[in-house]
């Protein structure tokens, strides 16, 4: 019994034509017509094998293929369709397609296990609209409620609970649906690894250890703008200069405070007015800073925080830092790694225990379940950009293994 190549890839293509830049890699956002129309191919997917199906306040689907006990905890397994601005076509999809597939095979194959296994579609992983990660998943797991909802708000101020509003989704619920302590027996997340280890290694199969936990700051300047040709450099209080000397800084910081893991990105700058012969009053830019160990993410934020108040000294000018996302830093359950180790080891897969540098739903649920991720290549390590690219065979290697793992962890 084994996952069918042919479905795997026809679900992946299809889902890529869900796309707001066809030609320029793949961008969905959550809640777009795109998201829309993505999600309807999936429920319609979801209905022809009569899954049990709910939708969150803020758009988290979850499809459940009923157990021999249906009040046995579930078997959770998924990922999320959002994409970052043109990225690619596996990142998410993978897991989401995987849980799908898998069911497939278990419906056609008329396989009952006892614990029930839920297909999970988490919304807005990525951020892209309002810049705060695994919002949808972490409204579903209750470390977001209504107000933090509230609070984030995309470029046009507005905030993700108007604008799940506004998908036709009732956000005033979403506190209804958490998930409760004991109602998942195991979690397991099927992901491109994102990164160049296991191309680089010609393994086929990555076994997460720990996924690495993040705080992402927006650091905004305000000086006072003025004519570019008659002020002065000794009167200027320019926040850009402040901005570029901290954003050039970030590589030092690391080198000195960070461990050998730890990653800083400076990602997005907005300039106001952004004006060639104006001195901008505003500048403003976001910090993600990763590490699996939390040290690391400490010693390089309390640092950054430092040499951002000397500039903002130096150069005249206020400044604000406001943190807008974070995530802990998790080790993942040994049982279950062990469970899709042996599985791995039973199907003859190549694979390599690992980090992921990457952040994932499947961390905001370590608080409720126990969880697994199984990661397959990236090719050359590139991901959130357009070359995006895994095999397809990989990932049916993938999805064979997330069937086997899910049927132990259910039957
Ligand atoms: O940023 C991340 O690690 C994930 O792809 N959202
Ligand atoms: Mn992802
Ligand atoms: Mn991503």
């Amino acid at each position: 019994m084994e996952t069918s190549l042919e479905r795997i890839r026809k679900d992946i293509e299809a889902l890529s034509h869900f796309n707001a830049t066809p030609g320029c890699g793949v961008t969905r956002f959550s809640y777009s017509k795109e998201d829309r129309q993505a999600r309807d191919y999936l429920l319609e997917q979801f209905k022809s094998l009569d899954l049990d199906v709910s939708i969150d306040g803020v758009g988290n689907i979850r499809a459940r293929y009923l157990g021999k006990d249906s009040d046995a905890p579930i078997v959770m397994t998924g990922s999320h369709i959002d994409t970052v601005l043109n990225g690619g076509k596996f990142d998410g999809v993978a897991g989401v397609v995987g849980a799908l597939e898998i069911v497939r095979v278990m419906h056609e194959n008329d396989i009952r296990p006892t614990h029930s296994v839920e297909i999970v579609i988490f919304t807005e992983e990525e951020g892209s609209n309002f810049y705060s990660t695994m919002a949808g998943s972490k409204a579903l797991t209750g470390k977001y409620g209504i107000d933090d909802l509230k609070k984030i708000s995309n470029e046009n101020g507005v905030s993700m609970f108007d604008v799940a509003r506004q998908f036709g989704l009732t956000p005033e619920n979403v506190e209804e649906h958490r998930i409760r302590p004991g109602e998942v027996k195991a979690m397991i997340e099927l992901h491109v690894e994102q990164g160049a280890v296991l191309d680089d290694e010609k393994k086929t199969i990555g076994i997460v250890n720990a996924i690495a936990g993040m705080k992402t700051f927006v650091v905004t300047f305000t000086g006072k703008s003025n004519h570019a040709g008659t002020t002065p450099m000794y009167l200027r209080e320019n926040p850009m200069s402040a901005a570029a000397q901290v954003i050039s800084e970030v590589e030092d910081i690391l080198q000195q405070v960070g461990t050998h893991s730890t990653v800083g990105t400076v990602g997005k700058i907005i300039c106001v007015p952004n004006v060639p012969n104006v001195i901008p009053n505003k500048v403003a830019f976001t910090l993600d800073v990763r590490d699996v160990d939390p040290r690391g993410i400490r010693a390089a934020v309390a640092e950054f925080k430092k040499r951002v108040a000397d500039k903002a000294a130096a150069h005249k000018v206020e400044v604000d830092i406001s943190l807008i996302a974070q995530g802990q830093a998790i080790q993942l359950a040994g049982t279950v790694v062990g469970t899709i180790e042996t599985a791995a080891q039973e199907l003859g897969l190549t694979y390599k225990k690992m980090n992921s540098g990457a952040v994932h739903d499947s961390a905001m649920m370590a608080e409720l379940t126990d969880v697994g991720m199984i990661f397959v290549p990236s090719v050359a390590g590139r991901s959130h950009v357009p070359e995006e690219n895994t095999p397809f065979e990989d990932i049916k290697a993938g999805c064979d293994l997330l069937l086997k793992t899910v049927l132990r962890l259910a039957r």
